[in-house]
């Protein structure tokens, strides 16, 4: 990290019923009316149609950030103090000089959230998805908020494994990590769902198998991105290496997603 700057996608998933202990928390803090979305930042655009959960690190620590009048952003601080120099929340002459005056208007612990309903751009699943705990959420990565697309990532495919497996010990219900996995992306290698594909064949039987899934993770990118073909949305029957730009663009103007760099 810190290397080279890596231009993410910063997705905004609009909460649609807050768990309720999130929603105790933010009650009387955040308006009705407001529009409150949790914002996940991914190297894959094109494979948003496949999210069907969004993870956040049940120990890392959210602010609600106040973009606009009407709207506000659940990411880490570090995130926010990030995106207030790239023009998210101020104009660049209205930059923060410091940190105290980028103050979130609530603080949230991610297993508090663990539960929401959100709504999920581009996904298949248009009734929404749940925020749910993922432990390997880096809090110093992107925004600390991950949205899962188990078709084509190990990680994500590994950890909904796990939570559908031991449903009660997560504390959710068994039915939020079993949405269906729609196929996004075709490979000559491993199919139309590469992720699911690769954590078979390659024995990975925990969201812990950190160094299998570091290799699963390098496969699927390589084989996803240079030689994939997308199956769905707009730019169905093209490389994922064109579309992907396309999607991105789509999904800004739509008003839909930003972009984050770090
Ligand atoms: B990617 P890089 Cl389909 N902690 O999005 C852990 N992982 C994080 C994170 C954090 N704080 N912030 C972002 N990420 C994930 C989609 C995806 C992603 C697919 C396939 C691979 C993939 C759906 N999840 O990532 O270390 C996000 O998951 C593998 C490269 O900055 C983000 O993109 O390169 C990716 O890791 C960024 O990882």
């Amino acid at each position: 990290e810190g290397v080279a700057p890596q231009d993410y996608t910063a997705l905004k998933l609009k909460v649609k019923d807050w768990a309720p202990d999130a929603a105790k928390i933010v009650q009387g803090k955040i308006p009705d009316s407001a529009n409150v979305y949790f914002v996940p930042a991914t190297l894959r655009p094109e494979t948003m149609y496949g999210q069907t959960c969004c993870f956040v690190g049940p120990k890392i620590k959210y602010g609600v950030f106040k973009v606009s009048e009407s709207d506000y952003y659940v990411v880490t601080k570090r995130a926010a103090w990030n995106m207030a120099f790239q023009g998210t929340f101020f104009k660049s002459d209205q930059f923060p000089r410091t940190a105290d005056e980028l103050v979130p208007v609530v603080e949230l612990t991610g297993s508090s959230v663990v539960g929401t309903l959100v709504s999920a751009p581009l996904s298949i699943h248009k009734n929404g998805v749940r925020i749910l705990p993922m432990d390997s959420v880096l809090p110093t990565k992107g925004t600390g908020v991950v949205t899962s697309v188990p078709s084509d990532s190990p990680d994500d495919f590994a950890t909904i494994t796990d939570l559908a497996k031991k449903a009660d010990y997560y504390g959710i219900k068994k039915e939020w990590a079993e949405l269906e996995i729609p196929p996004i992306i075709d490979t000559p290698s491993y199919g139309n769902l590469t992720a699911p594909f690769l954590v078979k064949k390659m024995k990975i039987n925990s969201p812990k198998d950190a160094k299998q899934l570091a290799e699963a993770k390098d496969l699927a990118y390589k084989e996803g991105y240079y030689k994939g073909t997308m199956l769905v949305g707009d730019f169905k029957g093209q490389s994922v290496e064109t579309a992907k730009p396309k999607v991105k663009e789509a999904l800004i103007k739509s008003g839909e997603a930003f972009e984050y760099a770090e």
